[in-house]
């Protein structure tokens, strides 16, 4: 029995959960499931992130105490988990005593030893943004998020040695190609990695923010969010500082699935963290991707973050589940729509796999008595069923283990498919008119057992109709045995047909109707454009097109604008010793993945300009307006730096 240890982030308690928050804890719950399933000794946590700005901020606004406002707010979150089917072992808030007291002893324990020092800070504070900033960040001079005026500000705070560790870490990294997954994330944090990493400022003056744990050593102050939060992957397992009092046996996770936004906190504060406790990191970190609303971004000013109970409302919480994992690559951004969500719906779950178990059921239910019949001899294209599932186990299993949710369950319908075709070239109902009933009762034994594997596969995602396909099946529990075989059914054993497990979704419910409608209304107006006048495009001559320098660029990285949505900062190489940095409006049509090892077509000459406050040094060329449709395509064989006319 091997031991299996996954953690979700601790979500903050300053709103209500999302489909963001609900795909994450799915994602951990379904791997957790299947461990289960095949006996391991699974510890899943989850839980919620108490403290901090964002915290005291929505308290305040509801005027109530934070701790107040914390024990409302949680049990969203934990009514969100139960109507979700989530089998969580372990619930922590980190306003929890167990927790607290543990970060103070690990916060005295590290300042003793020199890891935690006082030093005094200093920089541009923004009072209404409550952050400090370089003075490169500033915009004309003011904070670049609320545009106030901002001051000097000189701070004594407390620090972590975060850059003693960073050889450690970096060396870890090369040592455990599977710490960080996918593969674009350890690329992002190696490049992290490349710069100097200094120390982690963890202490807010009580003065600025006094919801916190109370720094042990110093009562003016209280501990960062961050520091805090990320403790509670052990002090839920039990680790204490002293080892008279530790009694964790759960480190190192086995998983740790986490959002992209928080990758770098995860991958670099708390492994240097762990490091300073003499801990290794989990053996996976995993960042999946971003979720974005009817193809725009979630947020509570567009009026269109999806509650997950109007989901769980108007489809049933189990394709809900099965929809967040297989619309995307697990680790890959995507877009939640609704009308993609019946396509999906209606295609994998009504037609291929609820249609296998029904259309079968019906069969047996007519020619062969309704009982699972007794296998015949197999013929060459049963073998080839027969190989097809046990390769089929493999795969999944494989796929599923390495968080490859969508892969896997791709993998599975491929057999679930098969049945269907199998079904519909062995001709059952030519079978029973030609009164052939062994071989008739082999064919539909067969399509039943497939039906028999998917139910157990599936049962990590889709447990209770994975439950209700068995008893169908006249099976009374789900057991992980003889899914490499097509011979797993009691001979015999009554069957029922019943109503088929998923059916044929004909329009989407009035409440999904009801509430995107709402979402559309509640969207900010618009603001009306200004009618332009029709600029008048001056012909130039070709000497005025001469001075345009275009260039062929080859994208060597790409990173998120640090202040701008629309915006991406690129690093291409055409052709010069050194790399261009392009600040480009592209971020709506291209994903930083998708443009690293692209070639593109660069105006090269154009003046150097500063885009919220990021140097630009060239401009792409790309079809489209603001809404970008395209980049410039440039034909294969062109290299960095040739001329483009
Ligand atoms: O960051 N798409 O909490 P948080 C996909 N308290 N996943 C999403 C998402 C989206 N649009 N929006 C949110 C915090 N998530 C800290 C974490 S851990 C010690 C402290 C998911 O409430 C995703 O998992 O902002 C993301 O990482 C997490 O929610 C952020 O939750």
């Amino acid at each position: 029995m091997s031991r299996f240890y996954v953690t979700t982030p601790l979500y903050y308690v300053n709103d209500k959960p999302h489909i963001g928050h609900a795909y994450t804890t799915i994602a951990a719950d379904v791997i957790a499931r299947w461990h289960r399933l095949k006996g391991d000794d699974v510890h899943f946590l989850t839980g919620t992130d108490e403290h901090g700005q964002k915290v005291y901020e929505a308290a305040e606004k509801r005027g109530m105490t934070p701790k107040q406002h914390a024990d409302d707010m949680v049990q969203p979150f934990q009514n969100l988990w139960e109507r979700l089917g989530i089998t969580n072992d372990d619930f922590i808030r980190t306003t929890e005593e167990r927790h607290t007291t543990v970060v103070q002893a690990v916060l005295v324990m590290l300042y003793e030893r020199g890891d935690i020092y006082a030093a005094d800070y200093e920089g541009w504070y923004s009072t209404s943004a409550e952050r400090f900033w370089t003075e490169k960040d500033l915009v004309d001079g003011k904070c670049p998020d609320t545009g106030q005026p901002v001051h000097w500000l000189k701070e004594r705070n407390y620090f972590f040695k975060m850059g003693k560790y960073a050889d450690q870490l970096r060396q870890w990294i090369v040592d455990h190609p599977d710490f960080l997954r996918p593969d674009s994330r350890r690329a992002e944090i190696e490049g992290y990695l490349r710069k100097d990493v200094g120390d982690l400022c963890i202490s807010r003056p009580k003065t600025r923010l006094p919801w916190g744990i109370a720094m042990p050593f110093d009562a003016e102050y209280v501990t960062y969010v961050w520091f805090d939060a990320l403790l509670n992957y052990i002090t839920a397992a039990g680790y204490h500082p002293d080892p008279a009092k530790n009694t964790m046996d759960r480190w190192p996770a086995t998983y740790q699935i986490i959002g992209k936004d928080i990758l770098a906190t995860h991958a670099v504060y708390w492994s240097t963290m762990l490091f300073a406790l003499g801990l290794p990191p989990a053996q996976c970190l995993y960042a999946h991707g971003w979720w974005t609303v009817e193809g725009q971004k979630m947020s509570k000013s567009l009026g269109n973050v999806v509650d997950p109970n109007l989901l769980i409302d108007a489809y049933g919480r189990e394709p809900v589940r099965y929809f967040l994992l297989k619309q995307i690559p697990f680790g890959g951004d995507g877009n939640f729509a609704h009308d993609d969500f019946m396509g999906r719906f209606n295609a994998d779950l009504a037609n291929d796999y609820g249609n296998l178990g029904h259309r079968s059921l019906s069969m047996i239910g007519k020619w062969c008595g309704g009982v699972v019949p007794a296998l015949d001899e197999p013929t060459e294209r049963d073998n080839a069923l027969t190989a097809l599932a046990q390769r089929t186990l493999a795969e999944y299993t494989e796929q599923l283990e390495a968080l490859q949710f969508s892969v896997a369950f791709e993998t599975l319908w491929g057999l679930v498919r098969a049945g269907n075709k199998y079904v519909d070239s062995e001709e059952p109902w030519r079978l029973n008119r030609e009164g052939n009933t062994a071989r008739l009762g082999g064919v539909m034994r067969r399509a039943l057992e497939i039906c028999r594997i998917a139910a157990v596969l599936t049962s990590p995602i889709m447990p209770e109709k994975s439950v209700e396909m068995l008893e169908k099946l006249g099976l009374p529990e789900i057991r992980f045995a003889n899914l490499d075989s097509l011979d797993g059914l009691i001979a015999g054993a009554t069957l029922t047909l019943g109503e088929p497990l998923f059916p044929r979704m004909q329009k989407l419910p009035d409440s999904i109707l009801a509430a995107r409608k709402a979402a559309e209304d509640a969207a900010p107006a618009k603001p009306k454009k200004k009618k332009k006048k029709k600029k008048v495009v001056e012909p130039i001559d070709i000497a005025d097109f001469a001075k345009i320098q275009l260039k062929v660029g080859l994208v060597v990285s790409a990173e998120a604008h640090p202040d701008a949505e629309r915006l991406l900062v690129l690093k291409v190489n055409i052709g010069e010793p050194k790399l261009r940095q392009i600040v480009a409006g592209i971020a709506s049509r291209y994903t930083t993945e998708d443009l690293v090892g692209k070639t593109v077509i660069v105006v090269a000459n154009l003046k150097p300009a500063e885009l919220r406050g990021v140097m630009s040094e060239g401009m792409l060329l790309a079809a489209g307006g603001r809404e970008v449709v395209g980049l410039a395509s440039i034909p294969e064989g062109a290299t960095p730096g040739m001329t483009v006319r």
